[in-house]
């Protein structure tokens, strides 16, 4: 059975009767650009093969009934024109009730339903799974109650649920790439005007997804923080955003900036630059200048914005070792766990899946999980 005929499966063993439709919402791996996002800057996510898969019927009445498959079957309901409040103990019910808030704030007319969750996406894995559920969620929403909204808008209402309800100040690439992904591309994403841009990638290279099971939620990790040193600084240049800030503006001002703020600007104005060559890059197939954009762009994150593990950064080191120069490495995601992305040449998979797994369990103590996934589509709507 598939992910897709489990959720229908369980949507009718719970709730008496077959769901309507099903929406699936994609996870993401990001390639380049790391933490650029809330700073109005570059980066470059592909939607991946792993999703959330959301089955819905409508009600007649006002009443929101949740199921959630992968949280021990836990249930929430709320009505869906009233106020909601935080769910106290279910952090999932959340981005759920953070999604129908953030619908009902922009005054839209909402109709009750029952909803069965369940998904693929490894959780805590820095891989999406949040966003996943939260586009789903406003996806179907959007087409049970007919609301015309566009893609690009769910991902923003989707952010906004992360960041008003839920309280993680998470910029938007998570929720755009799920909502806008594209089968067999990446996307360029510019985030200050939310241009996309198709970025193509080579059918011999494979995107290999490694996590390192070191678990970190986002809202327990030290991401806000990341987020206001930022902030600090770009205000410290006069600027709304280090978007703003030129590579020859922080080197000549750096001695300006608060010691932890100045790396974590550094982070982000040479972040930004590598990922806009990145996407040249991939465009080119030019895997020498992606090696090293990504080796780049990892020391960045371990060294400057601080973000990276031990175990994360052991499981770089294997695998660049194996790859060399003929692919790249990097951490992806927010951090402080999660998993490395690792761009493979087709012939090398065998060998980087071998190094990992003679080796990262006895450097670490943990044991990897390792997951492949061609570009995909983001968020769709599957009917009977
Ligand atoms: C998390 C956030 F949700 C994204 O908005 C982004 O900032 C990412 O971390 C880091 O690039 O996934």
């Amino acid at each position: 059975m598939n992910v897709e005929q489990s959720a229908r499966l369980a949507f009718l063993n719970h709730f008496g009767r077959d769901a309507d439709f099903v929406v699936k919402a994609p996870g993401r791996v990001n390639l380049i650009g790391e933490h650029t996002d809330y700073n109005d800057g570059f980066v470059l996510p592909c939607a991946i093969e792993y999703a959330t898969y959301i089955a819905v019927s409508p009600r007649t009445d006002d009443v929101v009934n949740v199921l959630a498959l992968d949280c021990d079957n836990q249930t929430d309901n709320f009505l869906v024109n009233k106020p909601l409040n935080s769910h106290s103990t279910q952090t999932w019910s959340n981005y759920v009730r953070g999604v129908v808030d953030e619908l009902q704030k922009r005054n839209h007319q909402l109709s009750g339903c029952d909803i069965c969750i369940t998904g693929n996406v490894p959780q805590g894995a820095g891989l999406s799974s949040s966003a996943a559920l939260e586009v789903g969620i406003a996806y179907a929403f959007n087409h049970l109650c007919e609301l015309f909204i566009e893609r690009k808008e769910i991902a923003k209402i989707a952010q906004a649920a992360e960041n008003n309800f839920v309280g993680c100040n998470c910029g938007i690439m998570d929720q755009l790439i799920s909502a806008c992904g594209t089968q067999g591309k990446a996307l360029g994403i510019d985030c200050r005007s939310l241009d996309l841009v198709e970025v193509s990638i080579d059918p011999a290279m494979t995107i290999l997804m490694i996590n390192s099971n070191v678990k970190r939620g986002l809202l327990d990790s030290e991401y806000n923080l990341r987020r206001e040193q930022c902030y600090s600084g770009a205000k410290a240049f006069s600027k709304s955003s280090l978007r703003e800030v030129s590579i020859e503006e922080y080197e000549s001002q750096k001695h300006m900036l608060n010691k932890d703020v100045a790396k974590r600007v550094e982070h982000i104005v040479y972040e930004n630059l590598r990922t806009l060559e990145a996407m040249q890059a991939f465009t080119h197939n030019d895997i020498t200048k992606l090696s090293t954009l990504m080796a780049q762009s990892h020391g960045s994150m371990r060294d400057l914005f601080e973000i990276t593990t031990p175990q994360i950064d052991t499981l770089v080191d294997i695998i660049s070792q194996v790859i060399q120069n003929n692919g790249g490495v990097r951490m992806t995601g927010g951090g402080f766990g999660g998993c490395v992305v690792a761009f493979v040449p087709n012939i090398l998979v065998k060998d980087v899946i071998a190094a990992v797994e003679s080796q990262y369990e006895r450097l670490t103590g943990l044991k990897e999980s390792i997951y492949t996934s061609l570009p995909s589509a983001g968020v769709s709507l599957i009917r009977t």
